[in-house]
């Protein structure tokens, strides 16, 4: 049953590409913890090692669990074919060093998860790559800036941690037309209400660690393209160079997730409309940041491209950075935590946190200010969340009062 014909997205997201009558009848997928894999004879594993006959070999190249949820994940996002990954760092990594040359560019959204910046900014320009910042907001930057030696385009949708959304198909169509490759960070969209392939993106790479896995147990990755670059990913990019494969219980574990994702994005998704809109009620909050409130710049694009806006938002206090720690800091439900995706509602600040990999300066320059603050809203009680937010709302503003008095 690795195919399910006509099935839709919670089906695929539950059986496709096990058949439990291959494994004694077992209901869940056994968990292969083998490293290695025994050939029935020298020349088998000679024809093996040379990709003349199928088999597993080695787990840092395959392992059938693992396998499971590349094919698992490549039904998702509507994928030819997929990699697993140690982390969504490893995905990123192994993605892009299997495909850039010294010479090469690579054009990047202004905004990226703190590490995506690092590894590129700081990391790849390191070794001969050019790392062009457009605002992809805007396709037109994209026209504007890409070149014959541009060989990828790279963005986040939702971006990390400012909400800033691409249109995918738009940019993705301006890439194909230069002959570079379009990698799209699905992580905050999740394939339920994003599948950048289907819209004409080349690669998708996610951190399994968020959504996908779901219950904050675990650090893994996945690449997701056609069979031919997802074959260089694995051989070249993780492989030879990054070795950062994903562990079978991992893999597990990222199975397990995935089987009630459509259900809790579907949570998310209706509590963080209700979340937003109490905070931007709240007179201590400057800006809130959400593609589901109609104030939000890119509402129209959020409504064209996400048949939900996510559980992720980014505010700003009126008090700026001090008043964000304040508020942190009385929280009793919400934990002040980084990471994201997790039936825990998390908080944490970008800027002395998941973005202090940039430099004071990139932040300014890439629209990351001090006082932003970022909520994973997560599974418990809506009320709940809502009413811990507005109390320590409440007490910052009541301070400043007494202050202001
Ligand atoms: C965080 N994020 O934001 P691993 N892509 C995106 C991400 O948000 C992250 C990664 C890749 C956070 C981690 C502390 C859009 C991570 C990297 O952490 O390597 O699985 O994913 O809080």
């Amino acid at each position: 049953m690795t195919c399910l014909p006509l099935s839709g997205f919670a089906t695929r997201a539950i059986h496709a590409g096990y058949d439990a009558a291959a494994h004694d009848g077992a209901l869940v997928p056994p968990l292969h913890l083998s490293s290695t894999f025994v050939f029935e004879s020298a020349e088998a594993g000679a024809e093996i090692f040379a990709g003349e006959r199928e088999g597993y070999f080695y787990s840092r190249i395959a392992n059938p669990t693992v396998d499971l949820l590349e094919q698992r994940m490549a039904a998702l996002e509507g994928a030819e074919a997929a990699v697993a990954t140690a982390s969504g760092m490893g995905a990123i990594a192994g993605v892009l060093w299997s495909f850039l040359q010294p010479g090469d560019e690579i054009i990047v959204d202004k905004t990226l998860y703190g590490c995506t910046f690092a590894f590129m900014r700081h990391g790849l320009a390191r070794f001969g790559i050019r790392i062009t910042h457009a605002d992809l907001t805007d396709p037109a930057n994209l026209s504007a800036a890409i070149s014959k030696t541009t060989k990828i385009v790279y963005f986040e949708t939702p971006a990390n941690p400012n909400m800033r959304l691409v249109d995918i198909a738009a940019v993705a169509a301006i890439a194909r037309r230069h002959g570079a490759r379009t990698i799209v960070d699905n992580t905050y969209a999740t394939p339920v209400l994003t599948q950048p392939i289907t819209l004409g993106a080349d690669i998708v790479v996610h951190s399994a660690t968020k959504y996908l896995g779901g219950h904050g147990d675990l650090v893994g990755g996945i690449a997701l393209g056609t069979a031919a670059d997802m074959q260089q990913v694995r051989l070249v990019g993780i492989k030879d160079m990054t070795g950062a494969v994903m562990a079978p219980f991992n893999a597990m574990l990222v199975l397990r997730g995935l089987k009630t994702l459509k259900l809790r994005m579907a949570e998310h998704c209706r509590s963080a409309v209700a979340v937003a809109a109490a905070l931007d009620a709240h007179q201590a909050v400057a800006a809130v940041h959400y593609p589901g409130l109609a104030g939000f710049a890119q509402h129209d694009l959020a409504r064209r491209q996400m048949p939900g806006f996510g559980g992720m938002i980014a505010f700003e206090l009126t008090g700026g950075y001090a008043a964000g720690v304040a508020m942190m800091n009385r929280l009793n439900l919400v934990q002040r935590a980084v990471s994201l995706g997790d039936a825990e509602s998390l908080i944490q600040h970008p800027a002395s946190m998941t973005h202090s990999t940039y430099t004071t300066e990139e932040r300014r320059e890439h629209g990351i200010s001090d006082g932003l603050v970022r909520l994973s809203v997560g599974l418990e009680e809506v009320d709940e969340i809502t009413a811990d937010l507005m109390q320590a709302l409440d007490a910052v503003t009541a301070a400043r009062v007494s202050v202001d008095a």
